[in-house]
């Protein structure tokens, strides 16, 4: 089929693929930028162990070793995908040289991103920011939550902090930041005292927001989670724990969350409208669990395309949802991961503007289920393909990447 057949297919159910591609070219996916280099980061001994309950597993040659590794391996990532992207750095990125020496967490500035802000102006794209809560000494294991005083005040500091340097971002590439608080706080074993700490952290992250931001500028996330390796009979920022922070406290935070962080049978795709009928925005980090919080590449699956169906029908393309991508397989070629994963994501996207969204909701609404599952069937095998591929072509894009992503892994990753 060419795509002028497949846009009168879609035409007789009433869908416009023109508008389709015109909306799926605005929506801005966060591009995590530990897929580069297995959540290392270049402020941390790189042998060290990943904290946090977090892991990566494969050792594929060619992991980035530098900011100038990362940044080489991010445009050829950017070579390759459509539409409009945005990058997601986490604070143990930061950049240090003699001009700037290192500097622990607590003490870190918008100088410490300045190369990072430069790489994204030249590229026209924003940047979304984490303050990083794991994988360094100052974890006892615990961080915010921490009874141990110091601690706490270190890693308020680094909040703090790393609040600063997202309104530097925002400032600087004139789009909002969206700066995520994740910590891997928690318990190996059942806990003798479960409120505690969660009132710790509480108060930590009060004390963090209590720096000043523009809240236009800057949209804190709080990101939950079930359970770590290694964490996992007791997770301090819990499902409720986060929601709540954030439902009590609108004017200063957005909920986040994370498709990896529940139990196996409950899906993001239902929690979305869920959310979205109290708060007017919220965060998304786009994975996909195998048995657990795995982070394996997204692919074009049934969850991924319910979640960006949810997104579409809830108006999420329109500023209510902020889309990140959040995993990191090291055991297949990380160019391919990160392009593969950011264009399921859009091709999902696609595929749900393609949908008869407001005719389905009318057979829903008039109890016609019947015409409801054979439309919806029927719309499976709808020619996305042409769309997607026309999608492409007018970016200027390949459609396939496989032998591009193998000429750099032989010119540029195997000789590091
Ligand atoms: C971990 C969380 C968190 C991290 C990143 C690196 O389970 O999902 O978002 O993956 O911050
Ligand atoms: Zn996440």
């Amino acid at each position: 089929m060419s795509y002028t057949e497949a846009k009168s297919f879609y035409e007789k159910y009433g869908v416009d693929t023109e508008k389709a591609l015109e909306k799926i070219k605005g929506a801005s996916i966060s591009l995590h930028c530990w897929q580069g280099d297995d959540v290392r980061g270049f402020d941390t001994d790189p042998t060290k162990p990943l904290t946090g309950g977090i892991q990566t597993t494969g050792n594929y040659p060619g992991r980035a070793r530098t900011p100038e590794e990362l940044m080489a391996d991010i445009d050829e990532v950017i070579k390759l995908v459509p539409g409009k992207i945005k990058m997601n750095l986490h604070a143990s990125y930061a950049i240090f040289d003699e001009e700037n020496p290192w500097v622990d967490r607590d003490k870190l500035e918008p100088k410490h991103f300045k190369k990072w802000v430069d790489f994204c102006k030249e590229r026209g794209l924003g940047c979304d920011f984490n303050p990083t809560f794991f994988s360094h000494p100052k974890c006892d294991p615990l961080t915010l939550a921490s009874p141990n005083v110091e601690t706490r005040k270190f890693w308020i500091e680094h909040g703090k902090a790393c609040i600063r340097i997202s309104q530097y971002l925002a400032e600087e590439l004139g789009e909002p930041c969206v700066m995520n608080i994740w910590t891997g706080d928690g318990f190996k074993d059942i806990p003798a005292d479960r409120i505690g700490p969660r009132e710790r952290y509480r108060e930590s992250i009060d004390e963090i927001l209590s720096e000043p931001y523009d809240f236009n500028l800057v949209k804190p996330t709080i990101e939950s989670k079930v359970f770590g390796i290694g964490v996992e009979a007791y997770t301090v920022g819990s499902a409720e724990f986060a929601l709540s922070y954030a439902a009590m406290n609108t004017d200063k935070c957005i909920p986040l969350m994370d498709n990896g962080h529940y139990h196996p049978t409950e899906v993001v795709s239902d929690k979305i409208p869920a959310l979205l009928a109290f708060f007017p925005e919220i965060a998304l980090h786009i994975t996909r669990p195998i048995r657990w919080d795995s982070d394996h590449v997204v692919l074009f699956d049934d969850e991924t395309k319910e979640i960006c169906r949810e997104i579409v029908r809830c108006g999420g393309l329109d500023g209510r949802v902020d889309m990140a991508l959040d995993y990191f397989d090291a055991s297949i070629n990380r160019i391919s991961a990160w392009v593969t994963g950011v264009r399921n994501v859009q091709k999902s996207l696609l595929f749900a503007l393609l949908q008869p969204n407001e005719e389905l909701k009318k057979m829903q609404d008039e109890s016609d289920f019947t015409q409801l599952m054979v439309a919806q069937e029927e719309l499976k095998t709808a020619p996305f393909y042409d769309v997607w591929k026309e999608y492409l072509e007018r970016e200027n894009k390949p459609y396939e990447y496989y032998d591009e992503i193998k000429r750099y892994e032989e010119e540029v990753l195997s000789k590091r």
